[in-house]
């Protein structure tokens, strides 16, 4: 690996605390991941949800991102289905695969019920639809195939994923690494974070110092009563995760942009530069309708699902009714650009129950291709 780029990983370590549950984080990642390696079965780590970027020590303040985890809540679902294990790396409190059916919106759970005879039940119009949830959630607690993990910010977010990656080295080629995290791109690091709440009155405002007292300046301060925040970029993980954390696993990593002009330039930039499997490019207002593949083995390929339809279920195995084409430029579920109309309401067909199918056929490639050459020594 390019020595920059082990130097800047082991900087970024050796700065960073490590998030405090990172033992217990490893225990239960080690046990989950042997049990399946055991039994032979493939393994994903989905990583959901955004990243903070505290800006205090004793934070008070943070910066955050959009995302709530609905692709990863959702891919991981159809992961579960495809019968692969799941390890669920994920925003504290963004959803979660199964709950997120009842959970996160304008509705209480307390809504799908309703009391009987003096106990509690769910009601009637939401039986159908609950039953099929709660079945797939019993299979998957059974066969223990679901471990839930959490990061709150960016640098817990990278340690977990550093740690669980080292741990899936040994499934080889069975792991994938599905990164729909909405990840950082910049952060405050340790030692130019203040220990304290930043002050508003100019008064109390001298008290903002690194926590360590470094000679470094720190990251946030107020001048007048402006707060000026001066954020480092976030080291780019991607490579030591292909070249050294996880070198024989399938990843994932997800592109996200607002400008539909440079989608595919950045998803190949990143395919090109980290020389992973798949890069899956989408935008921030269309990224429920349709996401574009792009990867050495297919090049360039769009998903979409239709238009202007609410979804009737949110958790049945409804089929796809078809593709939605309106350029006319269709070949299958390929078509070569992006749609600029911006849809409205949610996708009658969750996207992820066609990504996830094509990304399980990949995989067997990829594992099939493993299987003929001798092993990484
Ligand atoms: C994505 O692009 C995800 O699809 C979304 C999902 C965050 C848009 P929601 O949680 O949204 O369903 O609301 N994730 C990855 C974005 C990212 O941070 N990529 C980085 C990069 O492109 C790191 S691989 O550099």
């Amino acid at each position: 690996m390019d020595p920059s780029i082990q130097e800047a990983e082991s900087h970024y370590f050796t700065n960073e605390p490590p998030p405090r549950d990172l033992q217990a984080t490893v225990t239960l990642a080690r046990e989950f991941i042997n049990r399946h390696a055991t039994e032979g079965r493939r393994l994903v780590l989905v990583t959901s949800g955004g990243t903070t970027v505290p800006l205090e020590t004793q934070t008070v303040r943070y910066i955050d991102n959009f995302s709530a985890g609905t692709r990863g809540a959702t891919s991981a679902e159809y992961f579960l289905q495809e019968g692969y294990a799941v390890i669920f790396l994920h925003r504290q409190f963004s959803l979660l695969p199964y709950s997120r059916h009842y959970s996160h919106n304008t509705r209480s759970f307390l809504d799908y019920m309703k009391e009987e005879d003096g106990r509690v039940v769910v009601d009637g119009q939401h039986q159908e639809e609950m039953l099929r949830v709660l079945r797939q959630y019993d299979e998957v607690k059974r066969e223990n195939r679901l471990l839930i993990l959490s990061f709150v910010n960016i640098t817990e977010y990278l340690w977990d994923l550093r740690e669980v990656a080292k741990l899936m080295r040994p499934l080889g080629p069975r792991a994938i690494f599905y990164l729909a995290a909405a990840v950082s791109d910049f952060f405050v690091p340790h030692d130019r974070m203040v220990e304290h709440k930043i002050q508003s009155n100019e008064e109390f405002s001298g008290a903002s110092l690194p926590s360590e007292g470094t000679s470094k300046p720190p990251a946030a301060r107020t001048e007048g009563r402006s707060l000026i925040i001066d954020l480092e970029p976030v080291p780019k993980f991607l490579k030591q995760l292909v070249d050294g954390w996880a070198p024989e696993g399938m990843i994932v990593s997800f592109k996200l942009e607002t400008d539909p002009a440079i989608l595919v330039k950045k998803a190949l930039y990143s395919l090109n530069k980290y020389s992973h499997h798949l890069v899956i490019g989408n935008l921030l207002l269309t990224r429920k309708w349709e996401v574009v593949f792009v990867s050495a083995l297919e090049g360039e390929k769009w998903i979409r699902v239709p238009r202007n339809r609410r979804a009737k279920s949110i958790s049945g195995n409804e089929s796809l009714v078809g593709l939605a084409d309106p350029d006319g430029k269709k070949d299958g579920n390929r078509t070569v650009s992006a749609d600029l109309s911006i849809p409205e309401g949610e996708p009658a067909v969750e996207i992820e129950s066609i990504i996830i199918p094509e990304i399980t056929t990949m995989h067997t490639k990829i594992i099939e291709k493993a299987q003929t050459k001798p092993p990484v020594t």
